[in-house]
């Protein structure tokens, strides 16, 4: 694809093809993509960028170079506290910004395919496992790290996992820290595809626009309708407002509105009681 660039960044890429898919890379190939709180913060704009832009369909988020997708949190500004968005200066309270942007992917109405090169490990790794879809290069390397550095996520990077691949092997990957290949992956279902490193980004476009071809509010839908099961309460709210938006296009749903306006009682009685 021809990218451009569609707004610009310190630590990633946000770039669009032209034809509904916008990439966002991390651009911290030095430190294999690790994340520092402001590689989210500006993840998360584009994001929300991507989500509001109705030329957009699908999003893929990508680490910069071949050898790695994202390795997790920096571990050089980590302080006692979290992430340290100031590292150096005295007092600074840390956060997991990862945390939201973890909620920002489920809850995103566009599919988001993670494309991985080399290591998605730690946080990087749960940032694939948080995305819908992921394809992979052959060299790939997938691992949780969490227990070697003194850290974990019990949440979406336990659970989101276990649901994948299953609780033995999750508890595998927690609990050993080993690091597993692409072939592996796939037999765990952990990716969707495996492909040569050089062939990667042919093929993720490729299934991103199979995506582009279907329905925009069925897929906003069925990737609702996983999350609903998956994420407990926010998860339906998701789907039931998604609901309420089509719901809101009926006569039905008008009556009560132009009811309230009009200061009058809504006629609900012309409105089938639906079997
Ligand atoms: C990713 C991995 C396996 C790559 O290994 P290799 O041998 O290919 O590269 P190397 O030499 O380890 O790394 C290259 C450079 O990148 C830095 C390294 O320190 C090294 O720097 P220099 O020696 O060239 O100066 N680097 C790599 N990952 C980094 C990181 N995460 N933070 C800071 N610098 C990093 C290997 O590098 C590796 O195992 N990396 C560490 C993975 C890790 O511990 N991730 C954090 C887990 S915790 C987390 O992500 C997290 C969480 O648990 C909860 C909330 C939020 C985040």
């Amino acid at each position: 694809a021809e990218w451009c660039a569609a707004r610009s960044y310190v630590d990633i890429r946000y770039e669009h093809s032209g034809d509904g898919i916008a990439k966002i890379t991390l651009c911290r190939p030095e430190v294999r993509n690790a994340f520092r709180p402001q590689t989210l913060v500006e993840i998360s704009d584009a994001l929300t960028h991507a989500r509001e832009d109705e030329s957009v369909g699908v999003i893929v988020l990508t680490g910069e170079g071949p050898d790695a997708f994202c390795s997790g949190g920096d571990q050089r500004v980590r302080g006692d506290t979290g992430y340290l968005t100031e590292p150096g200066e005295p007092g600074a309270v840390g956060r997991f910004h990862v945390t939201d942007l973890q909620v920002q992917i489920r809850r995103l109405p566009k599919p988001v395919v993670a494309m991985v090169a080399g290591y998605a490990i730690g946080g990087g790794h749960v940032l694939h496992l948080v995305c819908d879809l992921t394809i992979a290069a052959d060299n790939a390397r997938f691992g949780q790290v969490g227990p070697k550095v003194g850290s974990f996520d019990g949440g979406f990077g336990a659970g989101l996992l276990a649901q994948q691949i299953g609780q033995r092997k999750a508890k595998e990957f927690w609990l050993l820290c080993e690091q597993y290949d692409a072939g592996e992956a796939l037999a765990m279902g952990l990716v969707n595809k495996v492909v040569p490193l050089a062939e990667l980004e042919t093929e993720t476009l490729a299934w991103c626009r199979r995506m582009l071809r279907l329905s925009p509010m069925a897929l906003r839908l069925s990737k609702a309708s996983f999350h609903a099961a998956e994420d407990g309460l926010t998860g339906i709210q998701q789907l039931a407002h998604d609901a309420n938006l089509l719901f809101y296009a009926t006569d039905e749903a008008k009556e009560g509105r132009e009811a309230f306006k009009a200061k009058r009682q809504p006629d609900f009685a012309r409105f089938p009681r639906r079997s």
